[in-house]
């Protein structure tokens, strides 16, 4: 697969860059040399003329073996995810996947059992993902912190990454604590509310 990848980006590059001087070819890596015998292709200077043939590379039977363990990988990972969705320990949405450790923390704990997890706070960035972070605050029964901060900007939310929100999901008269409230809680109808960072509140993660 990825001798097949590079083997298009060079011809596209080649195709795209076209060689002037045929005396200067400094360019990019080329079009695959002819393989030999259990080896891999070499690659040539494909902006000019046909280099040397790569070095000796691996059998071409590798890249068959290396499609089986993509294939038993791809299945393992799939029935994990069917477990753990079954036991309702994670949620799936797009490309993403929900789950909570149940605890109540304040903002700043809860945001780094997150990131210690490899994640970060659930942070929904439209309707189909506020409603998946909705059924786990649902299924604990507990308001919990968003990955959603106030800037230096009273009124102004921005995700973790100091982003501006571009989709928010406002309960009536929220947010109302400006400057004062500079965390975000997601109610059990899934609607926010600005609030003080220092409450216990549920955690969930997105990954
Ligand atoms: C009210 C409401 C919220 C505010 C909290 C603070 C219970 O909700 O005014 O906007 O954040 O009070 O306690
Ligand atoms: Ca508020």
């Amino acid at each position: 697969m990825l001798s097949y990848t590079f083997c298009v980006i060079a011809a596209v590059a080649t195709f795209l860059v076209p060689c002037h001087a045929q005396d200067k070819c400094t360019g990019i890596l080329g079009l695959p040399g002819t393989p030999r015998a259990n080896e891999l292709p070499g690659r040539d200077r494909g902006d000019c003329l046909r280099g040397e043939p790569g070095p000796p590379g691996l059998p071409a039977s590798f890249d068959t073996a290396l499609r089986k363990v993509l294939i038993s990988l791809k299945h393992r990972l799939a029935r994990l995810e069917g477990v753990l969705a079954l036991n309702a320990k994670i949620t799936e949405v797009g490309e993403k996947i929900l789950a909570s450790n149940g605890r109540e923390v304040n903002f700043a704990s809860a945001l780094k059992s997150c990131e210690e997890a490899g994640g970060t706070l659930a942070t929904p960035m439209n309707e189909e993902e506020n409603k998946a972070i909705l059924g786990i605050v649902k299924q604990y029964n507990r308001y919990a912190y968003l990955g959603i901060k106030e800037s230096e900007t009273a009124g102004q939310f921005t995700y973790m990454n100091g982003i501006p929100v571009n989709y928010t999901k406002w309960r009536q008269y929220e947010p109302n604590g400006k400057g004062t409230e500079k965390c975000v809680e997601m109610y059990t109808d899934g609607g926010w509310n600005d609030r003080k960072c220092n409450l216990y509140r549920l955690t969930i993660c997105e990954f």
